[in-house]
């Protein structure tokens, strides 16, 4: 599996207007990307930072990942994502080699991405996302 880019960070909040104006207000960053992601059962921001993004995550509801997440631990880091450019390879290196995949079948996420988490006690207690981003006219990643 080879991940060509760290896509985002995310960081879980509780209130995503405040955290982005104090986000703004301290690093002068505005988000490029929000959005109501159902699937996730978040609204997420995506502050762009080189090639790279901070990912904001608003739970939906209290009964979704971010929300339990917030309810246990507070706000804080909760996931890294690593860009890939073909996720069904990749899902499938991970199946072969054992992991403990949340997602064994990519699902829809922000910007239109096929996304699929590994479970944090694959790793180190880390959550991994990775993402496969949505294709864009004249433009192929490799
Ligand atoms: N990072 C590290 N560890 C985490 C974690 C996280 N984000 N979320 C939960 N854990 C740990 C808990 O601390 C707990 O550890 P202990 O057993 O040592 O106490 C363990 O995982 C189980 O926690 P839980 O509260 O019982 O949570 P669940 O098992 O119900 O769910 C997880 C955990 C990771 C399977 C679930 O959050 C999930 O499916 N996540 C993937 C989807 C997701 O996070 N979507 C939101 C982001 C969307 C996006 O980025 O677009
Ligand atoms: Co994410």
């Amino acid at each position: 599996m080879f991940a060509y880019n760290l896509d985002h960070v995310a960081i879980a909040v509780t209130d995503l207007d405040a955290s982005l104006a104090e986000y703004v207000r301290l690093f002068g960053a505005e988000p490029l990307y929000r959005e109501i992601v159902a699937d996730q059962g978040v609204e997420e921001a995506m502050i762009a930072v080189g090639g790279s993004f901070i990912q904001l995550l608003q739970p939906l509801s209290a009964d979704s990942a971010v929300g339990k997440f917030l309810a246990s631990r507070g706000e804080g880091l909760h996931h890294i994502a690593l860009a890939v450019s073909d996720i069904d390879g990749a899902l499938g290196h991970l199946a072969d080699e054992g992991a403990r995949l949340i997602d064994p079948e990519p699902r829809l996420g922000g910007r239109g991405a096929r996304i699929a988490f590994v479970h944090p006690k694959q790793f180190a207690g880390t959550l991994v996302e990775l993402v496969e981003a949505a294709p864009v006219a004249g433009r192929t990643v490799e």
